[in-house]
């Protein structure tokens, strides 16, 4: 089997070297030429360091634009590039291409589904942690845990040559699995930027905690309202452990406001809104969550 990996960032990586270690062929689509050359330079491997060691793996890199077709797609982009990113590969899709989308944020994967309805589409979502402290590098912050699952009807099973990948669990639910992982993502992402603080921050930090509580209430109302369950424990709860379990992690969405990224605000807090709004439903805190990141400057 060989697998082809549109988002060369920490996850990419990470997931390209569990690929390999089961045998499947990966390649990199890289970006453009730019991104192509700096691969290049760097002896076109990547570097994978967990603590076990050092994983270094020669793996091919190829642009959108080229012509060979692809037989499974992993897309690891960040969320609001991912559907372009597709368009860009398209040509090289064939009926009987697998898609495997793990994006963070909800909606994009649906999307994605729907206008490719045609194809095997799976979507999935890890707790893995992963940083990149340089290109084509990565460095494992913690095992974590995968769930995919089907978004389209001809997906049955695993992904080829998914099946004995290590903590990869097949979810029967997968939108639910999506939901869940937005309302953690709307209650650490966006209040780690507005208070500039660790993940554990949240838990520490007495404005920062109570301001967790109401953006956790406000998902639990909507939740219930579209019946989308969430956890066991209440969402707080939940979202207070798993801010306080990656209590020296820097979210995403803070190390892309750091380097005046664009975040992915619109796929997480926005995308909650706006499912709210279509349900006929007011979002007040986190509208008024999105008002205060907007005069921060947070690019979206
Ligand atoms: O998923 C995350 C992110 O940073 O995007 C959390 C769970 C907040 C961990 O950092």
């Amino acid at each position: 089997m060989s697998c082809h990996i549109l988002g060369a960032g920490a996850i990419g990586l990470r997931f390209a070297d569990k690929l390999l270690q089961q045998g499947v062929d990966v390649s990199l689509v890289l970006r453009d030429q730019a991104q192509l050359e700096a691969y290049q330079k760097v002896g076109s491997r990547i570097q994978v360091f967990s603590h076990s060691g050092l994983d270094e793996w020669s793996v091919p890199a190829t642009l959108p634009t080229d012509a060979d077709p692809i037989a499974q797609l992993l897309v690891t982009t960040k969320a609001f590039e991912a559907e372009e990113a597709l368009t860009s590969v398209a040509h090289r899709l064939t009926p009987d291409s697998e898609i495997v989308l793990l994006l963070n944020g909800y909606g994009v994967q649906q999307r994605i589904a729907h206008s490719h309805s045609q194809l095997a589409i799976w979507a999935a979502s890890t707790t893995e942690g992963a940083n990149r402290n340089q290109s084509f590098t990565t460095r494992l912050a913690g095992e974590g845990l995968t769930q995919i699952g089907a978004l389209s009807d001809s997906a049955n099973g695993y992904p080829s040559g998914w099946e004995n990948l290590n903590n990869l669990n097949l979810s029967s639910s997968i939108d639910e699995v999506l939901w869940r992982k937005l309302a953690i993502n709307c209650c650490i992402n966006p209040l780690t930027v507005l208070f500039d603080c660790q993940n554990g921050g949240l838990v520490t930090l007495p404005e920062a905690r109570e301001l967790l509580l109401d953006v956790a209430e406000e998902i639990e109302q909507v939740s219930g309202y579209l019946s989308k369950p969430l956890f066991e424990q209440s969402l707080a709860e939940q979202a207070l452990y798993v801010a306080q379990q990656t209590g020296t992690n820097i979210s995403s969405m803070l190390q892309d406001h750091h380097a005046q990224r664009r975040t992915e605000m619109g796929q997480i807090t926005q995308a909650f809104i706006d499912i709210a709004k279509s349900a006929g439903l007011d979002t007040p805190v986190a509208s008024e969550l999105q008002i205060r990141l907007n005069a921060l400057g947070v690019l979206r």
